[in-house]
């Protein structure tokens, strides 16, 4: 939900900056003002913007004053961050606003009693970007964790302050489908006795459609089929602006736009749908991650990201392994890229983490952790759901569910996404395969397959009929659920060539791709292709990782590298649209 109506004050700029490796500011009530010479910029993480902060791990303070004019007296004043962390605590002017657990996850303070009007005010930030095995994705440290991307720590994405009055539209529901269908719901606040106004707007501006209801207190709805809108699709994402009007007797009181595009999306019978045809997802796992601004990717980076994307011929990608910026998602439902929404339970080397598996086993029957793990999915499922793009949630990432207590965790949340939002289907990526208890809880099976590069070494093709083996076992023992073959790959350093193609190659992992394409062609079962990754990221520090996880096909800097050729190449031969005459 987007508001251009309401006054803003965009905090993004130069913050002084200060570490905290004792963790004393708070007792030495550094949030009523501390002085350093450091300076850190906002939006990005803090790490790479000095060599000197970028491995660390702790708690830093940000701090920023700003002017609100005197003519928004009366008004009540919201912070809103669209994301920052991993745990940040806010205070204006010395008051403590709130805190917030997660860097992926935009959150929202009341800071109404606490700003100064036809003033100066001083925002002080606590983040705390440190790992442990109670936060998620979980952790022991830094370069000790279950996840393979670095844990950055700021103020990561925009933050800035917005004024409304006292009615205002806290929040709005849509749900369309290929058809027009179109359903909306404004929660408003302090509502009672007042009018809606709902507008459906073409891109150009032309009003397509216009209505005018009573909130019911808390409540306005909005139930009608739109004729003559054009669906969306990756092919022509055709998108319409859904106006909201608060009225007041003197004007409106608040006006708030959501993006729609008519879509039906569905998996039924072992097949994935959009608009009611069978769809194939050809794309990327990806990342936030991009030099010098660390998990802030700027607009451009995206727009070039984007544009590669289209270029080799993607659909769709994953936001493996958390929640995206809305700028990313913003450009997805632009561009017309089908997403898998993915929360932050990642848990790749979570059994590593422990030397008692006994332990590992009680994390997953921990009732503070299903409590973040719902939180997180909860606020991603309520501050996504009105996209076009965002076609299913994917609840974990590779947790260990061949361990019953993994599978009920895996069980739960996917529970909690549908009762959430019974729209969409929803997914996990395991690494178990055949083994993994929880495939049977969600509509699309997803896999990640790594035979033939932390497996048969050096040998493709072994790796690709070890991959096939297993895929077709999954495969007989869930024949009704589509699968997704959601990230395989293999690490290339740009510049390093062989013949013939060996580990760590350019060759290699060219071949590597092009083998597991050609593998899965056409078996009808298999939903798409989903590539690791799409570019080079950071990492924890480890003996098998080059600074970066090397698997992209693009450098850290969005540069080809052999494979992007090649997969131009593939995914330009492979159906976007499934055809049913395919091979079982
Ligand atoms: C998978 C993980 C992913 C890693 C990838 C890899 O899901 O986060 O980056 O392996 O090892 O297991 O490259």
């Amino acid at each position: 939900m987007k508001s251009p109506y309401r006054p803003k004050v965009d905090l993004s700029g130069f913050w002084k900056f200060k570490l905290d490796p004792r963790d004393e500011g708070e007792k030495e009530g550094w949030f009523k003002g501390f002085s350093s010479n450091d300076v850190a910029y906002v939006p990005s993480s803090w790490n790479e913007q000095n060599p000197l902060w970028d491995g660390y791990e702790g708690v830093a303070w940000y701090s920023t004053r700003f002017y609100v004019p005197e003519s928004l007296e009366g008004k009540l004043a919201w912070l809103i961050f669209k994301g920052a962390g991993y745990y940040t605590k806010v205070w204006l002017n010395g008051v403590l606003l709130g805190e917030h657990e997660g860097s992926f996850t935009q959150f929202k303070l009341d800071a109404t009693s606490a700003v100064r009007f036809g003033e100066y005010n001083l925002l002080v930030v606590r983040v705390d970007n440190r790992v442990a095995l109670d936060r998620l994705p979980p952790g022991l440290s830094i370069n000790r964790t279950a996840f393979d991307f670095l844990q950055y720590g700021g103020i990561h994405r925009p933050a800035y302050l917005e004024f409304t009055e006292r009615s205002y539209i806290e929040a709005l529901l849509v749900e369309t489908d290929h058809k027009g269908l179109l359903k909306a719901e404004a929660r408003i606040a302090n509502g009672s006795g007042l009018k809606v106004r709902f507008k459906l707007l073409e891109r150009e501006g032309a009003e397509l459609l216009l209505d005018e209801v009573s909130c019911n207190g808390v409540l306005a709805r909005l139930n009608r089929r739109v004729s003559g809108v054009k669906p969306w699709s990756p092919e022509e994402p055709n998108l319409y602006t859904l106006r909201v009007e608060l009225l007041g007797e003197r004007g409106p009181l608040d006006i708030v736009e959501e993006r729609v595009g008519f879509r039906s999306f569905k998996v039924d019978k072992g097949r994935v749908y959009l608009n009611e045809k069978p769809v194939f997802f050809k794309g990327f796992g990806r990342h936030e991650d991009f030099p010098v601004t660390g998990k802030y990717v700027p607009g451009a980076a995206l727009v070039r990201d984007f544009y590669l994307m289209k270029k080799l011929g993607a659909n769709s990608f994953r936001t493996s392994h958390y929640p995206y910026s809305d700028e990313h998602l913003d450009l997805a439902d632009e561009m017309g890229f089908m997403v898998i929404l993915e929360s932050t339970v990642c848990l790749s080397g979570f059994t590593g983490l422990f030397g008692d598996q006994a332990k590992a086993r009680e994390w997953f029957k921990d009732p503070r952790i299903m409590e973040k793990a719902k939180a997180v999915l909860k606020e991603m499922i309520e501050q996504h759901r009105n996209r076009p793009s965002v076609v299913m949630y994917s609840v974990a990432n590779e947790p260990p569910t061949d361990w019953e207590e993994a599978a009920e965790f895996v069980k739960q949340l996917a529970e909690y996404a549908k009762s959430l939002d019974p729209t969409r289907p929803v997914t996990f990526a395991s690494h178990r395969h055949s083994k993994d208890r929880a495939l049977g809880f969600v509509d699309m099976i997803s896999l990640n397959v790594y035979f033939g590069w932390y497996s048969e070494w050096g040998s493709i093709e072994e790796g690709v009929r070890r991959m096939l083996e297993e895929l077709k076992r999954v495969h007989e023992m869930y024949p009704d659920k589509p699968v997704l073959l959601a990230e395989f790959g293999a690490d290339a350093v740009a510049g390093i060539h062989w013949d013939p193609p060996v580990m760590w190659s350019e060759e290699y992992q060219a071949e590597l791709l092009r083998s597991y394409i050609e593998g899965v062609r056409g078996l009808k079962w298999v939903a798409g292709v989903h590539v690791w990754n799409f570019a080079d990221f950071r990492t924890p520090q480890s003996p098998g990782r080059t600074v970066l996880n090397r698997k992209g096909v693009f450098t850290r800097d969005r540069q080809p590298k052999f494979a992007a050729h090649v997969i131009k190449y593939l995914f330009s031969s492979l159906p976007s649209w499934a055809r049913s005459s395919e091979r079982g």
